[in-house]
């Protein structure tokens, strides 16, 4: 089956005042709409097009070549955002708990010291990209990727992701992407994070 657009798990402008109503509507409803359709173009016709977007990504280097790269921007596109909106909530913010928090705690030393860090590669990350927590199989790491790159490209399993892409913060916070990246963690769904760290473990 084709890739679909996921409903977003909360109204469009539940997520105000850090993220605000109109952003939601033409990310979710044009950008990540649009990697979807074009993910779903450049997968027709070969082995790949009714598999999980998780296995396409893993398997980047034996998708054809002349579709390789449509495959890499639009296939992690769809993946990113989907992460991306299901890691977020109105309700969100506070500290993590239980196995994340201990994880945390272990690899970055504070759960400050880790917002630090992914902040900072959020910033340093030059054009557009995402900042991540991946789970490297062993251990939580955190480093920043170019354009629609997934972790799951190297074999990692994202857990948390920030858009760094101007269209995911220009209307609102303009050229201030540290005011964005600061504002951002008042919405970070943490319990989500710990499912997926739960997940990527059991594996
Ligand atoms: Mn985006």
């Amino acid at each position: 089956m084709a890739f679909e657009l996921p409903a977003l798990p909360y109204p469009f402008d539940a997520l105000e005042p850090h993220i605000d109503e109109q952003t939601m509507r033409i990310h979710h409803g044009k950008h990540h709409q649009a990697y979807v359709d074009n993910a779903n173009k450049a997968l027709e016709g070969t082995d790949w097009a009714d598999r999980p977007v998780e296995e396409v990504l893993r398997s980047i280097d034996r998708i054809p070549e002349d579709r390789r790269t449509a495959v890499r921007n639009n296939a992690g596109g769809h993946a990113n955002h989907s992460l991306f909106w299901e890691i977020m909530s109105p309700h969100g913010g506070g500290e993590p708990e239980g196995d994340l928090a201990d994880a945390i705690a272990d690899a970055f030393g504070s759960v400050q010291a880790l917002k630090d860090t992914i902040t900072q590669n959020g910033m340093t990350r030059f054009g557009s990209g995402w900042t991540w927590l991946v789970w490297d199989g062993s251990r939580l790491q955190a480093y920043s990727t170019a354009n629609q790159d997934s972790p799951l490209m190297d074999g990692h399993v994202p857990i948390l992701g920030i858009d760094v892409w101007e269209h995911a913060y220009y209307l609102k916070y303009q050229n201030r992407r540290a005011d964005y990246l600061a504002a951002w963690w008042n919405v970070v769904h943490w319990p989500e994070v710990a499912r997926r760290l739960a997940e990527a473990r059991r594996a």
